[in-house]
């Protein structure tokens, strides 16, 4: 490194929020672009994100791994076209130490909130760091901590009564051994549809709780072969083909997902023969019978659920939940479940998922206050009147039908872009104009209202009132063409002469 891209790199501090796929790549990228003086905060002592948390019986990825991996580090010998949660952390922990990521990670901190000092055109960020509080100062922010990290635990009245074992899906405890017990799921969601098959195996007795029958797909997963392995490995065309086709057969589904929902029949026919094959009982098949359009609520897949509930040991209970007693779940007719454990596959607080940080930009903004009431942003990434902060995952980058790593690299790479133009113009900051975020969010909910989000269910993808904070409305290319270029001209950029002198010395 020259001794002035030293001085300039020092001169900019860059503190980024979580080590899940969102930061391992913006520190990837970062690198690559020739930024070194960055740090990771991160609040376990271990990387990876939803992919160290989600250690639950049959975790895995519904996004095929050829795909579900970043393009600058290909792997050619995934073991499955679906890979278990081990391989995906271990891809990650490989990422870390091949481009020099985990000396720039401060594990054990937990970020609590930051302000923004727009006469030095520095965010202070605070953090809880072995009980004690401290600040970071940094000329940019980015908020890697994904909206699928704060566990959901359902609104059910007694929870804190049960006297057996209860963890939720993302926090498992594997002290506690399921075998031949009595066990309770709560919720059939994409967690739920993993667990439920692997405890069916064990188990004396599996209580499905469902509130809302999901659609279930067929998973195309199998074993890679060795002959795949071999040619991807050394013909890595092959592997770059691989990826593309799965990337475009994905993307064929965005018709369906944003376009006109009505081509999501062919799915539903697919779902309904799934289950017809798998459950002859018509009064189970009926309770597991989806009552929304396919896509609203997130498309599951599995080969092994439907098969795991027509075990004799699992039952369906579809009566909605009164409450948790001492010794199990009470339904509203009346019948107490007794059970021995009770697992919360209940999801996320997505969409306030940043709410439990204090984040202030000028004049003290707060952005909790930003997002729930003009809840506008510009591509998911940067919001009016918080200046140099930049958000991964953000608002309505959310996918249905594709690999969330090609979005979070879209991200990292246009966030690379206004540091750079940051340091190369010596700006203080760039903040995106109000204008801009507006007439952005305008389009993206004229476009939802014809998605199948809004095709009548209720879904983690909507807030209380309705409002879509969460998907993208099109296809993935359409966020790669809008992130692909910084439009200054969308951003007020504010110099200041006193950064400038500093840089240039
Ligand atoms: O959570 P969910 P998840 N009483 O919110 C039910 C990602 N993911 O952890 O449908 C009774 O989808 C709730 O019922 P209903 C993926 O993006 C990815 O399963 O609201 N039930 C629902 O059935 C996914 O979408 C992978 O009526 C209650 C369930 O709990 C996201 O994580 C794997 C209830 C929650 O389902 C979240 O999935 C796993 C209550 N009070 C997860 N409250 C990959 O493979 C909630 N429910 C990449």
């Amino acid at each position: 490194m020259t001794a002035k891209a030293h001085i300039l790199d020092n001169d900019f501090p860059i503190v980024i929020v979580g080590t899940g796929f969102s930061g391992i790549a913006m520190a990837v990228m970062l690198k690559k672009a020739g930024f070194h003086s960055f740090t990771l905060l991160e609040k376990a002592t271990d990387i990876g994100g939803t992919w160290r948390d989600n250690t639950y019986p049959g975790a895995a990825c519904d996004v095929p791994s050829h795909l579900y991996s970043f393009s600058f580090e290909p792997k050619s010998d995934w073991t499955r076209a679906f890979s278990p949660q081990q391989e995906i952390k271990a891809y990650l922990d490989h990422c870390v130490d091949k481009y020099g990521i985990r000396e720039h990670i401060r594990f054990g901190c937990e970020v609590l909130g930051a302000d923004f000092e727009a006469s030095a055109g520095m965010w202070s960020v605070s953090f809880k760091e072995k009980n004690k509080t401290k600040k970071l100062k940094a000329r940019a922010f980015v908020l890697g901590n994904g909206a699928l990290s704060t566990p959901s635990n359902p609104d059910i009245a007694g929870l804190e009564d049960f006297k057996g074992d209860m963890f939720h899906s993302a926090r498992w405890n594997h002290e506690v051994d399921l075998t031949g017990k009595r066990v309770a799921v709560i919720g059939t969601g994409a967690s739920a549809i993993q667990i439920v098959p692997e405890l069916a195996k064990t188990v004396s007795k599996l209580k499905v709780f469902q509130r809302t029958a999901p659609w279930v797909l067929p998973k195309p997963d199998r074993q890679m072969t060795g002959i795949e392995n071999t040619l991807f490995t050394n013909i890595p065309m092959t592997r770059w083909l691989h990826r593309a086709y799965i990337y475009w057969r994905n993307e064929a589904l965005a018709t369906g997902f944003v376009v006109d929902p009505r081509l999501m029949k062919g799915l539903e026919f697919i779902g309904r023969l799934h289950l017809r094959y798998a459950v002859k009982d018509p009064v189970l098949r009926a309770k597991l019978s989806p009552n929304f359009t396919i896509g609203c609520k997130r498309m599951l897949l599995s080969n092994h659920y439907y098969q795991a509930l027509v075990k004799p040991n699992a039952e369906v209970i579809t009566e909605g939940i009164d409450c948790i007693t001492a010794n199990g779940v009470k339904t509203r007719d009346g019948i107490e479940h007794e059970v021995d454990a009770i697992v919360l596959a209940t999801g996320f607080m997505v969409t306030n998922y940043l709410s439990r940080l204090n984040i202030r930009g000028l004049q003290q903004y707060d952005l909790n206050t930003a997002m729930s009431e003009s809840r506008e942003h510009y591509l998911g990434i940067t919001v009016a009147h918080f200046p140099n902060m930049f958000l991964m995952m953000g608002p309505n980058t959310g996918l249905g039908h594709n690999s969330m790593v090609f979005m979070i690299e879209a991200q990292a790479q246009y966030i690379v872009q206004c540091i750079q133009t940051l340091q190369n113009r010596s700006l203080a900051y760039l903040d995106v104009k109000e204008s801009a975020q507006a007439e952005y969010c305008r389009g993206l909910q004229d476009r939802l209202q014809k998605s199948v989000w809004a095709s009548g269910c209720q879904s983690w993808y909507l807030s209380e009132d309705g409002h879509n904070s969460t998907a993208w409305p099109g296809f993935t290319w359409q966020y790669w063409l809008a992130t692909r270029r910084l439009e200054l001209k969308n951003y007020h950029a504010v110099y200041d002469a006193s950064l400038a002198a500093d840089a240039i010395a």
